[in-house]
Parts: structure tokens; C-alpha cells; sequence
């Protein structure tokens, strides 16, 4: 029987409090193995992308992944996506990726995914998932969380325990077989055939969803005209 080696969540570092768990990886990298984990149970200066926040009081899961692969891979992102996605579903929850880096369910964000390299060296991967955690009132039109659809509070090592086993098979996947991992994001990314508003750094993109290609990048059709997007802000509300 072959054994399969754990690589997520050999190690995990639980603090009380940090300004953000991305932060705090990076600055142990050098000292811990490829798959040590960073938990807080809370973030003073949580991130998104593009230095935007990411509000994390207490009851939610905001962690970060220790990687070292062997060069830096823009996919990673959806080896947290997908495993938000099974971790959910585990719960009874059902959602989907809005490409890159978000998973949504009941029409809102409930999780984001930031990844951030060295090339090379490391990727730190950074999971923000809204569990017992209450939402701000002025992301409650766009933000939800577990606790929304389960009634009951969760218990959040649970929610750990599952989330790290996703996010172990689905790094798994993407080193081995990466088509396999890709051919399940396109089933799970909820805006396809939709029309979507991109934020490319300066250029604005309307156009229908077609399909994520293989590399990770996103297939818009403008007005015929077929347009690979590397990396953006999808929105599908702008009208
Ligand atoms: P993003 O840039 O796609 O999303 C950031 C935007 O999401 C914010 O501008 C705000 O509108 C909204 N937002 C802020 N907080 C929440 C929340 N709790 N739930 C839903 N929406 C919210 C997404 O970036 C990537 C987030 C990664 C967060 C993890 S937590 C662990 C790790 N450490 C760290 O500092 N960041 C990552």
C-alpha cells in the first residue's frame, strides 16, 4: 500500500491575536517545514489583495499555509478556493468560486483566498472563511457567513480539521495531477456564461465568462472577440 504523506497542517501555530497571519508566516519561513499552518482566532490588520482589509474578529478561521513549491505557481489560489468549497459542503453548504480568489455561497462572500511569494523560496497561503464570526453592517448587503445557514454556531477546530484535509489532497492534486484540480474549478467557478465587469490593473473588461483555462486564467468574450485575463476584480453586479 503506497502511504501518503501529510503535507498541510504538520505543523500548526495557533496564536491568540496577530496583525496577520500572511505577516506571521512569512516572517518564520526560513525556520518551519513546507505545510506549517498559522491560525489566529483573531487579525488586527487582516488583508485582502491590493492592501485592501479583511475584517477578522474572533469566530472566524484566518489561517495561512507555509509552501514550498518548487517555483511559484498563480493556481495555488484555488487550491484554497476548492478546499473552502468542499469544507463547506461538508457542512451542508453549498458554493462557488468567483474566479480568482473568492468563494461565495447564497449569493455573498463567506471566504477570500490571498496568496502572496517569493520566488522560488515560499507562498504563503492565506484563507479568511467567516464561520461563527458576525459581519460588519456595512458588509452585511455583500458578506455572509457559516453561521447564516447552519443556525447553529460551528465548532471551528472542526471546521479546521476539515479545511486543512482540503487543503492537503487539493496541494496534492495540483502537484499531481493539475488538469484534475483545474477541470474542477471550471465546474465550481459560478460566473461562467455569465456577463462580468474585470478589473484588470487599468483596463475595464465587460464581456460573458467562457471557461478558465488550464493556466488559471479566465476566458472572456467580448462582443466576439475572445480575451485571456491573467489576474482581476470580477464583479457581477454593476448595472
Ligand atoms: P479581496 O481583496 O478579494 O477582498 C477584500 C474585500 O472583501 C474588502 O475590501 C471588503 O469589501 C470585503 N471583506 C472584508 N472582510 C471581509 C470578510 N470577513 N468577509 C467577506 N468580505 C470581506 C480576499 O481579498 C482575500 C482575503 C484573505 C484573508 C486571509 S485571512 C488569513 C490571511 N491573513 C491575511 O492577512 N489575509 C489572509
Amino acid at each position: 500500500m503506497v502511504k501518503i504523506e501529510q503535507v498541510v497542517g504538520i505543523r500548526v501555530i495557533t496564536l491568540d491575536e496577530v496583525d496577520s497571519t500572511n505577516e506571521y508566516a512569512k516572517s518564520i519561513v526560513r525556520e518551519v517545514p513546507e505545510g506549517t499552518v498559522v491560525v489566529a482566532k483573531r487579525q488586527t490588520a487582516g488583508r485582502g489583495r491590493k492592501g485592501r482589509s479583511w475584517t477578522s474578529p474572533e469566530g472566524g478561521l484566518w489561517l495561512s499555509v507555509i509552501l514550498k513549491p518548487p517555483k511559484v505557481d498563480p493556481r495555488l489560489v484555488f487550491v484554497g478556493a476548492l478546499a473552502v468549497v468542499d469544507t463547506l459542503a461538508d457542512f451542508g453548504i453549498a458554493s462557488g468560486i468567483k474566479w480568482p480568489n473568492d468563494v461565495w455561497a447564497g449569493g455573498k462572500k463567506i471566504a477570500g483566498v490571498l496568496t502572496e511569494g517569493k520566488v522560488g523560496e515560499y507562498t504563503i497561503l492565506g484563507v479568511g472563511l467567516n464561520v461563527n464570526n458576525p459581519i460588519p453592517e456595512e458588509l452585511r448587503e455583500t458578506a455572509t457567513a457559516m453561521v447564516n445557514f447552519t443556525g447553529v454556531k460551528l465548532p471551528l477546530e472542526r471546521v479546521l480539521e476539515r479545511l486543512l484535509f482540503h487543503l492537503d489532497g487539493w496541494y496534492r492534486v495540483l502537484k499531481e495531477r493539475p488538469e484534475i484540480m483545474m477541470a474542477k474549478v471550471r465546474e465550481r467557478t459560478f460566473i461562467l456564461g455569465r456577463v462580468v465587469r474585470v478589473v484588470e490593473d487599468d483596463d475595464v473588461l465587460i464581456g460573458r465568462a467562457v471557461d478558465v483555462l488550464d493556466d488559471g486564467s479566465l476566458l472572456l468574450d467580448i462582443g466576439g472577440q475572445l480575451r485571456r485575463v491573467l489576474y482581476g476584480d470580477v464583479s457581477l453586479r454593476f448595472f
